[in-house]
């Protein structure tokens, strides 16, 4: 059972004159009214269940759809990470297998954004800071001339990385960064609210929504996971049917993420 931010808020910082532990339905609305450190329009949304990936072997796997190749695009998700320097949101491989790709990934403590293009010399990233154990929402844009790190809403990096993303052909993965092999680390934490957009979502697109759900319907979502489901399907709750499996398919697999009660702070 969650409480509404609203009435949390007001336990945790006694914002208004609430001095007593369990104040009366008045108390809490006008408490809530008065508190200036609280958005009195923002209502908590019940995030339901978010996927928690163990940093040993968990992933989800998503197999590649048309719909998934993109050139410019956005990826967004949220995570609560034990440890900021392993795995990824997200990661999407082009023609030239682990070395042509995307991903939006956690490295040395940062929520870290990479692009490598094969016959592109080196790579384009650009990385900030994510805390551990908290509830933080990261997102990367690729616009064809920059690619751009959010944290929060907020954002925080950009790098000059013209040209365009390598057009995925394998598997779209959540949890691991690199496919196989050397190089390969897993998330270790909570994620929920997974999004892929075949579309450049503008910065002021990114703060609206990033606390927020989104309808199916909005242009160029291409993959969207709530992980609210049982069971092993990760449903897609965009329009694209891109449903995945949890760890590499529909068996029980040590690879398999728990689903867990999300904490996701988001908002209406
Ligand atoms: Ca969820
Ligand atoms: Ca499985």
């Amino acid at each position: 059972m969650r409480f509404p931010h609203s009435i949390l808020v007001v336990f945790v910082f006694g914002c208004g004159s609430v001095s007593d532990s369990t104040p009366d339905a008045a108390v809490l609305a006008d408490a809530s009214i008065d508190a200036p450190m609280n958005s009195p329009d923002a209502a908590s949304v019940n995030p339901g269940m978010a996927l928690r990936f163990d940093g040993t072997d968990d992933l989800a796997t998503i197999a590649h759809d048309a719909s998934l190749d993109f050139s410019l695009g956005t990826i967004e998700g949220w995570v609560n990470l034990t440890d900021e320097s392993s795995g990824a949101l997200a990661s999407m491989w082009g023609q030239g297998g682990l070395a042509d790709k995307i991903m939006l990934r956690f490295l040395n403590g940062e929520a870290s954004a990479l692009i490598v293009r094969v016959g592109v010399a080196g790579q384009s990233q650009v990385a900030s800071a994510v805390p551990a154990n908290q509830w933080t929402h990261v997102a990367t844009v690729y616009d064809g001339t920059n690619l751009v790190l959010y944290i929060n809403g907020v954002e925080e990096a950009s790098v000059a990385a013209p040209g365009t993303l390598p057009t995925p052909v394998l598997d779209l993965e959540l949890g691991v960064q690199a496919i196989t092999g050397a190089g390969q680390t897993f998330l270790s934490g909570d994620v929920d609210e997974v999004r892929i957009w075949s579309v450049v979502r503008s910065a002021a697109e990114i703060a609206a929504n990033y606390d927020k759900e989104v309808s199916a319907a909005t242009n160029g979502l291409v993959a969207y996971y709530k992980f609210n489901g049982t069971g092993q399907v990760v449903v897609d709750s965009s329009a694209s049917g891109n449903n995945g499996a949890l760890g590499t398919g529909p068996a029980d697999e040590a690879a398999d993420p728990e689903r867990v009660v999300s904490l996701a702070p988001l908002t209406d």
